[in-house]
């Protein structure tokens, strides 16, 4: 038995009774997909995910990658090979891959729920092999010619990468340096240091398709003049396939980390010492917008990766907690020889468990309710190529027209789930994987549980993908504030419709209240600090005090959106309650759906009051003193 444990019930709970991808399935775009099948694939991947993918997921912590200088090359553990070739195999990417090129197309929501599995029994699987993934951005961006390239990433499994950062410009990707010079044949030569580059080098396939940004001669500074450039490992045959020579897109360094090792870290160098020869994609100069496309696929990805690993993490606690024999109850702790209980029956290892439980299954509610707004984003471009044109009055929307806006405002709310998923998740996640550290006691300081390994791999999250201050900042000034509330007001009345079902349900009302009160005080918060960035045109510093709350305020609208989504969750475990012939299993799972709604909202959401108190006395004190203070 591999280190990991999934918790498929409580994803399929999502997917068929909570968020209605049943409903979506067998149908439309996902013709080919029926809920039974979707219920058959999920099972599979468990299994895999279970067994042959987590098997290498400590050796090749132990025994991580081995870099050769003097070739450039890395040479992947052979434990790490064989869980890589399983996924391969089992062909179950294809579901991440367009039709256009043999994938099959699958709503998010599937896709992401397969995800979790994998990215919590061994994330590197999932990393290496995303070219077919990247393979859909070609045949969305790409010329006609170039699109030949995604089918051979796709047929020929061929690893991809995405290649931003520099030693000067991390967060701040528009200090790129990296040059690109037109070449007279219409190709480019680029010319450039590239670090930290996720799966650059590996002996896992035979071509590494980079997805570059760099700058063209002449182009303007910042993201704007930055373009976006395919630069393979070997030069290619554009139809067969065929390799040509070793271009210059050279791996200079593989990185020793904290965790996830088997995920290669690489420095890359572009030109030094022969040319690297790349296409502009699509022959447009608009890189930073292409990048977000595969950006916004990987910031989901880097939330998902998160929350499955404190999912593999809580459920190692609680297995160990309900073993593990250590004091006597508290009520007895006078009586000397009183029995020695298990821990789970200490009030405060309690609150721990249901602690991670609460944000584990939230964290996970969150990622796949937004996944399940890309299932409804995807429907609606399907159905917009079908639409029925024109007879309508006067003033009457089109049913097309009706789904047009609905779909961008779908669209919208994504877009500011986004940095939720991303950075809620990752410091949740990390924050509460010490947690479960902390429940097994010294022996989860030691190799011989995942937990260690857990937190070293997990840390990554909040730091790749955009830091959490970056998605903080992304969270108010661009998905709220530019979008002039739009996706914010979606959120909100959806969680408003909620707490209007509760009715006069007296079982939930403490929750729904608590939902309540937090959805005002996220509210007051945005109002706070909206009125912090107006006071900027008496005074430009006041944006500090906006600064100083970003990464609070998405914390905050986290904690809210879990709260509304356990909730949620609740009302439906209360209906299956309710009715009868319920498995012993079943029962208490939805007993527990029940109890861990309650427990977050009187044990976190009313943390929201004195989080909208600090944001609303910010000042500038920090900002003002000098920096000899710290
Ligand atoms: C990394 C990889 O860390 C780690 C893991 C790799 C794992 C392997 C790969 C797996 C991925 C697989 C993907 C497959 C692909 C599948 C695709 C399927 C179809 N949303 O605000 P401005 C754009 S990689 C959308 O002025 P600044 C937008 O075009 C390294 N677009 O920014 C905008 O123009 P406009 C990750 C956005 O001040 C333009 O940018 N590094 C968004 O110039 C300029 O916007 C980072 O993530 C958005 N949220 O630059 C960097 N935001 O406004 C973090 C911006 O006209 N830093 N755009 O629309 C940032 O994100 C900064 O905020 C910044 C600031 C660089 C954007
Ligand atoms: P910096 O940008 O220097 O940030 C340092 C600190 O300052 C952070 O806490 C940050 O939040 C804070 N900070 C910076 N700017 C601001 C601001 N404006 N406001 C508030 N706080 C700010 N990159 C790729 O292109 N491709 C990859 O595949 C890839 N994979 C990676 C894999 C690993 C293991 C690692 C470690 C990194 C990877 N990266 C990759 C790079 C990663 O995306 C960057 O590390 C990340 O974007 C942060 O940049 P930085 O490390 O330069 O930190």
């Amino acid at each position: 038995m591999g280190h990991y444990k999934s918790n498929l019930r409580d994803i399929e709970f999502n997917l068929f009774e909570v968020l209605g991808t049943g409903d979506r399935l067998g149908k439309g775009p996902f013709a080919d997909i029926d809920a039974e099948t979707a219920r058959d694939i999920l099972a599979e991947v468990r299994t895999l995910a279970e067994g042959p993918l987590a098997d290498s997921y400590v050796d090749s912590d132990r025994n991580p990658p081995v870099f050769d200088p003097a070739t450039n090359s890395v040479m992947m553990p052979a434990a790490f090979k064989k869980s890589y070739k399983v996924w391969q195999d089992a062909e179950w990417w294809r579901l991440e891959c367009t039709p256009a090129y043999g994938g099959t197309l699958a709503p998010r929501s599937l896709v992401w729920s397969i995800g979790e599995m994998v990215l919590g029994a061994n994330p590197a699987v999932w990393m290496f092999n995303c070219g077919p993934a990247f393979a859909n951005i070609i045949h969305e961006l790409g010329t006609p010619e170039q699109q030949a390239i995604g089918q051979l990433m796709v047929d020929r499994l061929w690893g991809a990468t995405m290649v931003l950062t520099e030693p000067d410009a991390g967060s701040d990707v528009g200090a790129g340096r990296t040059k690109a010079s037109r070449q007279d044949d219409g190709s480019w030569h680029i010319e450039g240091v590239k670090r930290f580059i996720t799966s650059a080098e590996h002996d896992m396939s035979e071509n590494i398709i980079h997805y570059v940004l760099a700058r063209p001669e002449g182009a303007g500074p910042g993201t704007k003049g930055l373009s976006l450039f395919i630069v393979p490992k070997y030069d290619f045959d554009w139809q067969t396939g065929e390799l040509g020579t070793r271009n210059g897109a050279m791996v200079t360094n593989v990185e020793h980390k904290m965790g996830l090792k088997a995920s290669t870290t690489c420095e890359m160098r572009f030109g030094e010492t022969i040319p690297a020869k790349g296409w502009l994609l699509g022959e447009v100069h608009d890189g930073i917008a292409q990048m977000f496309k595969v950006i916004e696929h990987a910031r989901m990805m880097v939330g998902s990766k998160a929350y499955a690993e404190l999912s593999a993490g809580y459920l190692a606690a609680l297995e160990y907690a309900k073993t593990r024999i250590q004091s006597a109850d508290l009520t007895r702790s006078g009586d000397k020889s009183a029995p020695r209980v298990a821990i789970i029956n200490h009030p405060d290892v309690r609150r721990q468990l249901m602690t991670q439980k609460a944000y584990a299954e939230g964290l996970r509610a969150v990622a796949l309710y937004a996944a399940s707004v890309q299932d409804k984003i995807q429907v609606a471009e399907f159905e917009k190529g079908n639409e029925v044109p024109g007879g309508l009055a006067d003033g009457e929307a089109s049913a097309g027209e009706k789904a047009k806006r609905q779909a961008s405002v779908d669209e919208r709310l994504n877009d500011l789930l986004l940095p939720i998923v991303k950075g809620v998740s990752s410091e949740r996640s990390y924050e509460q994987l010490g947690q479960s550290l902390q429940v097994f006691g010294g022996s989860g300081y030691l190799q011989d549980y995942p937990l260690e390994q857990y937190i070293r791999d997990n840390k990554i999250d909040s730091l790749y993908e955009g830091t959490t201050a970056i998605q903080g900042q992304d969270f108010f000034f661009r998905k709220i504030v530019r979008d002039k509330g739009t996706a914010l007001g979606a959120l909100s009345a959806e969680i408003q419709a909620t707490l209007d079902s509760i009715g006069d349900e007296a079982r939930l009302k403490v929750e729904g209240e608590a939902v309540g009160k937090a959805l005002s005080e996220v509210g007051t918060m945005v109002g706070a600090m909206i009125g912090q960035l107006t006071s900027t045109q008496d005074d430009i510093r006041n944006i500090y005090k906006v600064g100083l709350n970003t990464t609070r305020l998405l914390l905050s609208a986290g904690d809210l959106v879990i709260g509304w989504l356990l909730l949620r969750q609740a009302l439906v475990a209360l209906e299956k309650l309710d009715g009868n012939g319920l498995s012993a299993s079943d029962k208490a799972f939805y007993e527990g759906k029940l109890a861990v709604a309650r427990f977050f909202a009187n044990n976190v959401l009313p943390e929201l009051v004195s989080r909208r108190k600090i944001v609303e006395g910010t000042d500038n004190a920090i900002m003002d003193v000098s920096e000899d203070v710290f």
